[in-house]
């Protein structure tokens, strides 16, 4: 794997990646920490991301867009992404890092955290500041007898979900990294929620009092509430029940190819192989369902001059990222196969009795999924699958989750996700034991 910095130092710019015979630069979209960790592994030290072309516009067309890192991978291509060269962003939404010296890099990259409320005084407290309503604002801490702020890095709808709950103000709409509440001192860094707990207090964090926060000056996080929100929930059932094998030769996997829906051996095949069309994948396919049980209607992230039209499957996708299917090793933790699926077409296929559907693919139709109604993938449709071709036989843990990455708002992440046990056989396989859990 190749990486340049370009401008500044050596050790911090905007990052490009070689790919294809080219460099082209990263979108700064779900860029954090741990990815510029992996950037900065190479060089042995420990990473810092930054946004928004900190480092200048990028100079390059984007070959990676949502980028999401464990941090120990070898490289941004080990990392979940959108696909090579399929980006919607602009010249200024250029991801970078800083590689800083002297520090173990995984000791920074997972930095010991602590819980916030042992930290706090007794007379700790919680408040919103500088909205123009009582339902959004800064997020400011009462400790020590002053009010300060929070630092910006690392705030999502996590840790946005925690503050609406302790102040009784309902859901979570947004997570802000912004100045326009207007700032206080920041005094508490690294806060880190799982997104159940109902109170603030109940997180991590990582420094209280003096802290450093190597944001953007001014910035602080903040939060927007609300009472309505969607809330997808995945059905855990339609897996289990629908969950096989199914050998197919390549030639009736064009489409998939072109989507990036198959492993990479399949590439290499296609390269190599003259008569690649007659080589087969062994697919796993299986149904992922989620009905929105919440009280708004759930409507996609990109407006809808960004969708992008799809030709091989004649739909328009709406969402870069709606969902992940992996399997991991279940000992180690280790991915050892993704599904590519990485856009999809959202509408109402079922609704509960007495709701009507409104949103459908079909037409450039709008897009969403209605109170009461699911979104359903059936295991027969293209890309609906996870090619296991190179996968050994074995017990294995199979993680299906929508939304993955919190970038549309809901009441809940608890219920995004549906871990399961996979056992693949020479000849079949069945997934069972799925529980609900958090992306
Ligand atoms: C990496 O950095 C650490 C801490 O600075 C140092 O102890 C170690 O020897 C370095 N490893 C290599 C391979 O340079
Ligand atoms: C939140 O979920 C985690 C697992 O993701 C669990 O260990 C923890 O007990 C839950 N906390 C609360 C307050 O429910
Ligand atoms: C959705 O279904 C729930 C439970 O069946 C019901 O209480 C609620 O009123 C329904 N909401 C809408 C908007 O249909
Ligand atoms: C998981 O990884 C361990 C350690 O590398 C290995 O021994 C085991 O066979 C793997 N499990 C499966 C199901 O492949
Ligand atoms: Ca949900």
């Amino acid at each position: 794997m190749q990486f340049c910095f370009i401008i500044t130092s050596l050790l911090s710019g905007n990052v490009y990646i070689f790919h294809g015979g080219r460099w082209g630069a990263v979108c700064d979209d779900s860029w954090d920490n741990a990815a510029a960790q992996v950037v900065c592994s190479t060089f042995n030290r420990s990473g810092v991301a930054t946004h928004g072309s900190k480092y200048g516009e990028a100079t390059r067309k984007f070959w990676m867009d949502d980028v999401v890192c464990e941090g120990t991978e070898t490289s941004l291509s080990q990392c979940i992404f959108s696909g090579w060269g399929t980006s919607d962003c602009e010249a200024s939404e250029a991801a970078g890092a800083i590689c800083q010296y002297g520090v173990n890099p995984l000791t920074v990259m997972k930095p010991a955290k602590s819980s916030l409320l042992s930290a706090l005084d007794n007379g700790a407290s919680l408040r919103l500041a500088g909205g123009k309503n009582n339902r959004e604002g800064r997020v400011e801490i009462y400790h020590q007898e002053k009010w300060g702020s929070i630092c910006p890095d690392g705030w999502t709808l996590y840790e946005a979900i925690a503050v609406c709950r302790h102040l009784a103000l309902g859901y979570a709409a947004q997570a802000l990294q912004t100045n326009v509440f207007g700032s206080s001192k920041v005094i508490l860094s690294g806060v880190d929620c799982r997104g159940n707990e109902t109170n603030l207090f109940m997180c991590d964090h990582q420094d209280l009092g003096d802290v450093t926060c190597p944001g953007d000056i001014g910035h602080v996080a903040a939060v927007v509430c609300t009472d309505r929100l969607a809330d997808l929930s995945l059905d855990t059932v339609a897996i289990e029940r629908t969950a096989h094998l199914q050998d197919v030769p390549m030639f009736l996997l064009q489409c998939a190819m072109e989507e990036n829906c198959l492993s990479r051996s399949a590439y290499e095949i296609q390269k190599s192989e003259p008569e690649w069309q007659y080589e087969t994948r062994r697919l796993l396919r299986f149904t992922a369902s989620s009905l929105n049980i919440g009280n708004e209607e759930f409507r996609p992230y990109l407006p809808k001059h960004l969708w992008q039209w799809h030709l091989c499957h004649m739909h328009y996708h709406s969402m870069e990222v709606f969902a992940t299917f992996d399997i991991f090793n279940t000992t180690t933790g280790d991915r050892v196969a993704e599904g590519h699926k990485a856009s999809f077409c959202l509408e109402d296929n079922t609704c509960l009795p007495g709701v009507e559907k409104k949103y459908s693919c079909k037409n450039y139709g709008d897009q969403g999924i209605s109170v009461n109604c699911s979104d359903v993938y059936q295991y027969n449709l293209d890309c609906q699958w996870v090619d296991v071709t190179d996968v050994e036989p074995g017990d294995y843990t199979f993680k299906v989750s929508v939304n993955p990455h919190a970038r549309i708002a809901e009441q809940q992440f608890h219920n995004n996700a549906a871990s399961c046990t996979l056992r693949i056989t020479g000849t079949y396989a069945t997934v069972y034991g799925c529980t609900l859990e958090r992306p």
